[in-house]
């Protein structure tokens, strides 16, 4: 058994994923995503620890320690993934967090689910913590977690980060359970949002259905006799290492050969999401299946790859708009691409990273139009890649980067004109102003990266974070 650790992360995934194999065996196999990248110096520094769910159902996995990290497997059943994963965390809160873009489902046996999924990974950790040490807790599917661990631990340091937006009060006020996840919340010493906005609706409710009063300093909470610090922590991502890989021979050469393939339109207009009903693909595609109908625009000018990643394939709301959204690409395809010419490229595959980075440099227009997105890492990774200072984002106003993008072209992704005038001005920009803004909003992202973000969460829950 490892040694118990000063830092823990605990997420409901670990950053490493257990592969089953035909012959019944199983492989540890990486998933590097930007959180553990962010976070693993810190954690191998301290001897660190992460707490997660490894992926495969009903399956006992001992603790791995690799590299000064231990990875502490949480096991988790395949009802309990129906009920506390895809049932509570992605058919009640997402939607509901999402303001309600899809109608979230109540069920009360998904919230004992979730209530007892909750309460082992509050145990799980319990163990894993050293005497005093910190606990960084990661998102929706964890939201009780850190009152059940202050139960258990009252001598740790808790941290709670939201990936998602906070909701607004009134939407939040539909959950039948509503106070006690705002009582699980409170159990931290810090809980984190992407913007400010969260921290507002947060603290009206704490002090609305738990009965927290305002702190003596700004931006903290009284719960007892305990002080709750909110704050804004915009997440980001390696900024550096993605422009360096952009930069890179192999993605300028592949670069040019897609467009090539694509058959050198004049512009490359790109979208890339989990395929997930919150991000808009739709209204993405309606704008530009209206500029190819009033004849504003031909394939030749610009054609349309849309990235669709799978996700959450087993939810019911997830089925449906894939079939929307495959409809709405035949029905483009149908009236306007010519053999061997689609006009919208639709993919519904997972890319290596690498060709994910050829495909945002060879877009000359990026669309990101989600309905509503905590923050939307794809928009500042389309940024971070434009190493020629070139290329056009359109963005949603109701994503959180957008707090942060304002050289973007801003668009209301109800407004369906107004998102058709953006891609179009986006598709006919001028030189110099695209290069004056993407500058801007290279200055903004290669400047905020994700590491900085870790720090000074770490550091608002009073982690000393070692310079590299
Ligand atoms: C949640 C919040 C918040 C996508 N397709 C491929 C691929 N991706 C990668 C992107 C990006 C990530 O997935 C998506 O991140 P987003 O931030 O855009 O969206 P969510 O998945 O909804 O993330 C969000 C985030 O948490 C962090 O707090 O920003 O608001 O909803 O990194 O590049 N990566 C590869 N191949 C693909 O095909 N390699």
């Amino acid at each position: 058994m490892a040694a118990e650790a000063d830092l823990v992360v605990v997420a409901n995934r670990l950053p490493v994923d257990l592969e089953q194999l035909p012959d019944g065996s199983t492989r540890w196999k990486r998933s590097p995503g930007g959180l553990v990248t962010a976070l693993e110096p810190t954690l191998r520094s301290r001897e660190g620890a992460w707490v997660g769910w490894p992926g495969v159902p009903d399956t006992d996995v001992e603790p791995l320690v690799e590299d000064g990290l231990t990875l502490h497997p949480v096991r988790l059943s395949a009802d309990e993934i129906a009920d506390y994963y895809e049932g509570f965390s992605n058919a009640t809160l997402w939607p509901l967090y999402h303001d309600v873009v899809a109608t979230p489902a109540f069920h009360r046996h998904w919230w004992r689910a979730y209530t007892r999924v909750n309460q082992r990974f509050a145990e799980e950790t319990a163990k894993v913590a050293a005497q005093g040490g910190v606990v960084w807790i990661q998102d929706y599917q964890l939201q009780l977690v850190p009152g059940m661990l202050r139960e258990l631990r009252p001598d740790l340091r808790i941290g709670f980060f939201l990936h998602i937006p906070f909701p607004p009060v009134e939407l939040f006020r539909q959950l039948p359970w509503r106070t006690r996840v705002m009582e699980g919340l409170l159990g931290a010493d810090v809980i984190g949002f992407h913007t400010e906005g969260g921290v507002r609706n947060f603290q009206w409710l704490a002090s609305e259905l738990a009965g927290a009063s305002d702190g003596r300093e700004p931006d903290t909470l009284r719960v007892g006799s305990r002080t709750v610090r909110l704050g804004a922590f915009p997440i980001s991502i390696d900024s550096s290492k993605l422009d360096a890989l952009a930069r890179a021979d192999t993605t300028v050469k592949r670069a040019a050969e897609l467009r090539a393939e694509l058959g050198n339109p004049r512009r490359i207009i790109l979208g890339v999401d989990r395929l997930d009903y919150t991000k808009g693909i739709d209204v993405r595609l309606r704008a530009f299946h209206e500029l190819l109908s009033e004849e504003r625009i031909t394939i030749d000018d610009a054609v349309m790859i849309q990235l669709a990643t799978p996700s959450r394939e087993r939810v019911e709301h997830y089925r449906h708009m894939r079939d929307q959204i495959e409809l709405s690409v035949g029905r483009i395809n149908g009236e306007y691409a010519r053999v061997g010419h689609p006009a919208v490229h639709y993919l519904h595959q997972s890319l290596p990273r690498e060709e994910l980075a050829a495909f945002y440099l060879a877009a000359d227009v990026m669309l990101v139009t989600p309905l509503r997105d905590g923050m939307n890492l794809v928009a500042k990774e389309y940024v971070a890649c434009r190493f020629d200072e070139s290329g056009a984002l359109v963005l949603s106003e109701f994503t959180g980067a957008a707090i942060e993008l304002t050289s973007a072209l801003l668009v209301n992704p109800h407004d369906t004109d107004g998102v058709k005038e953006a891609l179009f001005a986006a598709l006919t920009m001028n030189d110099e102003e695209r290069g004056k803004r993407m500058r801007s909003l290279r200055a903004q992202v290669m400047s905020h990266d994700v590491d900085r973000w870790a720090r000074s969460f770490l550091e608002a829950l009073g982690v000393p974070v070692p310079s590299e």
